[in-house]
């Protein structure tokens, strides 16, 4: 009877060792199937670069915004059609902000006429992630891989598990650890917005009537208040863009957190991760604002984190062969 049992827990035990799901992700998926994919997703976005500087902090936004929504599977690159009724495109946090879909299609050409039907496209967003933040001056890493392409988008999980800007602290750490990301990855992930641009639609409401005060938001700047008053006027269209980090622009560095500590944050939710009294949050900022290298060490570590949201492996999903579509339809 207990001998019995104790054989039963082993061959379960087995059973999930070899079931092909349950795979990890590793660094070495394609070195016998495509060795060169790390080198030709780089190459193609150095050339994107030339006439787009935004270019690569779109691109890592789309990684983020893919692996909070049903895990790194690249939902998020659906067009809505056929089977595809609701696309997270169209989401409430991505429509007419979420960009890069062309070079992410730019990618997977030149990938597939190298290694036809082989490298999914999550594992290109995850890999041009990282080509990214190191062609901008952050760090390398190496890219753990072996994701499979979901089937299927999930327009009402975009809509309500991408943090929002105008969020709380607490709602953003509870949409965080939701997927399994601590406070830690939310403060190093968050200087993602070391680079790139936003619309004055997604913080207009600090600049002329925070949190229906009739004022701005108490913990900004003055001097970088009627800048951005000047560029987003209240009544104005809001699609003006913004540089996330004014002090450099196009470089991953960790002047993100430097502005902070100047209350020179764009968004609310950057802003609060130090000016919320008492928050776990701000002895973190003050350590990567004085220390770029704990910055990239922390960003590496929690880009994994991101990156091992429920990946479908094995023969979960599929290798699409064109990001837009499932394939077959
Ligand atoms: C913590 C919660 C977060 C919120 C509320 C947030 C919100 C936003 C918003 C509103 C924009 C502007 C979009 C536009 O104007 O169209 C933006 C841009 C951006 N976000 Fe975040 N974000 C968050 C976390 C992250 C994370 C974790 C990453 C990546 C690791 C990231 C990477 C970026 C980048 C690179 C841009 C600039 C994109 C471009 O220029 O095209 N963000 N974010
Ligand atoms: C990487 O993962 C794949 C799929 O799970 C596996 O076949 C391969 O052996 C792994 N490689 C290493 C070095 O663990
Ligand atoms: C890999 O790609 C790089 C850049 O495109 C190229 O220089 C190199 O020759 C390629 N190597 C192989 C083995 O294809
Ligand atoms: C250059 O980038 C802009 C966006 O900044 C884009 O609209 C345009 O299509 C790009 N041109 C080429 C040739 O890629
Ligand atoms: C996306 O934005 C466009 C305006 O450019 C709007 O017509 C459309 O209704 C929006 N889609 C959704 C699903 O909200
Ligand atoms: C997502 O939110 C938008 C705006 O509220 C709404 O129009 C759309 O129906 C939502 N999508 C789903 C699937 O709930
Ligand atoms: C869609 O996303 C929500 C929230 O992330 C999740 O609860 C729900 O199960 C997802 N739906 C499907 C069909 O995957
Ligand atoms: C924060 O989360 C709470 C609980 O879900 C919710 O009641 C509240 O409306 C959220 N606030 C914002 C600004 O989203
Ligand atoms: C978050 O998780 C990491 C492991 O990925 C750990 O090293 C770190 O201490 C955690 N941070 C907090 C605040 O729990
Ligand atoms: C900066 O952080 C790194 C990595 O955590 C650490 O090794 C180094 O000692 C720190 N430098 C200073 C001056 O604190
Ligand atoms: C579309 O959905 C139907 C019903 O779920 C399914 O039978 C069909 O195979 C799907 N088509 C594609 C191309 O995925
Ligand atoms: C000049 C103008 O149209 N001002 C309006 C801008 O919008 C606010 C409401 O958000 C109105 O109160 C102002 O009258």
């Amino acid at each position: 009877m207990f001998c019995s049992t104790l054989y039963s827990i082993f061959i379960v035990i087995i059973l999930i060792l070899l079931n092909p799901s349950n795979a990890q992700l590793n660094s070495t998926f394609y070195s016998n199937t495509c060795p060169n994919v790390s080198s030709i997703v780089r190459n193609v976005i150095q050339q994107a670069l030339q006439n787009d500087s935004r270019i690569a902090a779109s691109l890592i936004r789309l990684h983020f915004h893919d692996c909070f929504v049903n895990g790194c599977d690249a939902s998020i690159l659906l067009d809505q059609a056929g089977n595809i009724t609701l696309s997270e495109k169209n989401a409430v946090p991505n429509n007419n902000s979420a960009r890069g879909f062309n070079v992410v299609d730019n990618i997977k050409t030149s990938i597939e006429n190298s290694c036809p039907a082989t490298v999914s496209c999550a594992d290109i967003l995850a890999l041009a992630s990282e080509a990214s933040v190191s062609l901008s001056g952050g760090p390398s890493w190496s890219v753990l891989l072996g994701r499979r392409d979901g089937l299927i988008a999930n327009q009402s999980g975009a809509n309500t598990s991408i943090p929002a800007p105008t969020e709380s602290l607490g709602n953003i750490t509870a949409k965080f650890a939701a997927v399994g990301l601590n406070t830690s990855d939310l403060v190093a992930l968050s200087g993602a917005h070391t680079f790139g641009r936003a619309q004055c639609r997604f913080f207009n409401q600090r600049l002329f009537n925070f949190s229906n005060t009739g004022n701005p938001d108490p913990t900004l700047n003055s001097q970088y208040l009627s800048t951005l008053q000047q560029n987003c006027p209240q009544n104005g269209s809001g699609n003006t863009i913004n540089n996330l980090d004014p002090s450099s622009p196009n470089n991953f560095d960790n002047n993100y957190f430097k502005n902070l500590l100047n209350n020179q944050g764009l968004l609310q939710t950057d802003q609060e991760l130090f000016s919320t009294n008492g928050a776990a949050t701000i002895s973190i900022v003050n350590i990567f604002a004085n220390n770029q290298t704990a910055f990239f060490e922390a960003f590496v570590q929690s880009m994994i984190n991101m990156g091992n949201i429920n990946p479908l492996t094995g023969n979960q999903g599929e290798i699409r062969s064109d990001c837009k579509k499932v394939n077959g339809s």
